[in-house]
């Protein structure tokens, strides 16, 4: 549904009662061409090219919970392509871009904003390192720049830029086409496209198994009955391992809880994304005001969407660290998803062990930004049968071939 200016001034005079749904509830069919797994922003962003661009016709996502409830309504948005490997530069850096018409392609406001993410080194040691990564993310065409101290205090006035500070400013580096997108607009921004598109978005629809003809997967076991599919792709952040066993194989992930924060809303403090790469700790001002902000994992393996009391203290430590004046905001809330991390750090999109189906799965700490280009690769391999150019350096032949693509500096937050 589309609304011209009037109708919007209409509904807003008349209380909001009367919007229509953004995306169909259809009823689930026996059998699909394609059948997504997961309704975060991959798994929707699939359903949407599949149909889009490889004009497949039947295509179902199943949801177990409702769209974007996982990771993709969980995570701190920022998005950006600064990685240190030729292989994750073209693959993020083909996301940003994709981020950057993604509003006009959906004819939604995804509310990207460009704002610019910039990561701090806090020794001489960080910025050796700082100057050897820039040089590569330069030769691979992304656009970062290294900054001194004194221009990062032009930049960012509120950082604690005493000598003595635990953690002082010895300079960093900026990717000015970084940012952060509304996380939410990202799932409905697809789910509504792939929707009008024809795409069957079943929510509360859970796949609890595979169904078989030898060795090949032709379908689904679900929470609603079972249900064909000419392919299926699973994209199912925090639970590729459980959708893994109940197809057969083992995947090389660990799934952690990674949990983050935001504090009371306040007016225009801090105008770019701020990252430290030595101590994971970052943080952002949401439109809404809110100080967004996180460090790292919780270092036991658990399924558990919720973050231990250590872990938010020491998150909360480092950010007063860096950012003094912030001491006297209260906490708002706090809150933590389910995230699948590769032993390289880098994620997982390929074709299963088993015939027929294919996967895009641990994206670990950092997929929100590689949202549109899972979803893009995931879809041209269940159309197609064979990676995207993008695709083939994350098959999970990685693991025994050796080639891993080792992002551990570049995941963005500690591990
Ligand atoms: P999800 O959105 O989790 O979608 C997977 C869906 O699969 C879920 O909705 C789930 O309910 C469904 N599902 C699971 N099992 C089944 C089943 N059996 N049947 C049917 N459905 C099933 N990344 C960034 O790039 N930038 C960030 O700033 C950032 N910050 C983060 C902060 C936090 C606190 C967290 C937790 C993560 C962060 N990430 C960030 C990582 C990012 O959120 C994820 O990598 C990304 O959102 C994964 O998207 P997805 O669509 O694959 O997963
Ligand atoms: O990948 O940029 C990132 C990120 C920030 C916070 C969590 N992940």
């Amino acid at each position: 549904m589309r609304y011209s200016a009037v109708q919007l001034i209409r509904q807003g005079l008349a209380g909001h009662t009367g919007w229509s749904p953004a995306w169909r509830t259809p009823e689930l069919a026996r059998g699909y061409d394609a059948v997504v797994i997961g309704g975060g922003a991959h798994g929707l962003a699939a359903a949407y090219y599949l149909r889009k661009i490889h004009k497949v016709k039947r295509v179902a996502v199943l949801e177990r919970s409702w769209i974007g409830g996982g990771n993709t309504g969980r995570n701190t948005t920022i998005v950006r392509s600064n990685y240190f490997f030729p292989e994750s530069a073209a693959l993020y850096d083909f996301s940003l871009r994709l981020y950057e018409g993604l509003s006009e392609e959906l004819n939604y406001n995804i509310m990207l904003s460009q704002r610019g993410v910039l990561n701090l080194a806090h020794s001489e040691h960080d910025m050796e390192l700082m100057c050897r990564s820039v040089n590569a993310m330069l030769l691979n065409g992304i656009d970062v720049e290294l900054l001194s101290a004194a221009q990062i205090r032009r930049e960012v006035q509120t950082l604690n830029f005493e000598r003595d500070a635990r953690y002082p400013i010895f300079g960093g580096f900026m990717q000015r086409r970084g940012g952060v997108a509304r996380h939410d607009a990202v799932a409905w921004g697809y789910a509504r496209a792939a929707s009008d598109l024809g795409v069957d978005i079943v929510q509360g629809c859970e796949v609890t198994g595979f169904l078989r003809d030898g060795d090949r997967i032709t379908g689904v076991e679900t929470s609603l009955g079972p249900i064909s599919a000419g392919v299926t792709g699973m994209s199912v952040a925090g639970h590729s391992g459980v959708l893994a066993g109940l197809a057969g194989f083992r995947l090389p992930i660990t799934s952690y809880a990674l949990q983050a924060m935001v504090s009371e809303p306040i007016k225009p403090i801090l105008n770019t994304v701020v990252m430290s790469t030595a101590t994971g700790m970052y943080v952002s001002q949401s439109d809404k005001g809110e100080l967004v902000f996180g460090q790292g994992l919780d270092l036991y393996p658990s399924y558990a969407q919720r973050g231990n009391l250590p872990v938010a203290q020491t998150i909360v430590a480092s950010m007063l660290e860096m950012f003094p004046s912030f001491r006297r905001l209260k906490l708002l809330r706090q809150w933590a998803g389910v995230v699948d991390v590769c032993w390289d750090y880098s994620p997982i999109i390929g074709p299963a062990p088993v015939d027929g189906l294919f996967m895009n799965c641990g994206w670990g700490t950092g997929g929100f930004k590689g949202s549109p280009v899972g979803g893009w690769t995931l879809a041209h391999l269940m159309a197609k049968g064979d990676h995207h150019v993008l695709s083939r350096p994350f098959d999970l032949g990685r693991f025994t071939s050796g080639r891993l693509v080792d992002e551990a500096a570049g995941a963005g937050i500690a591990h």
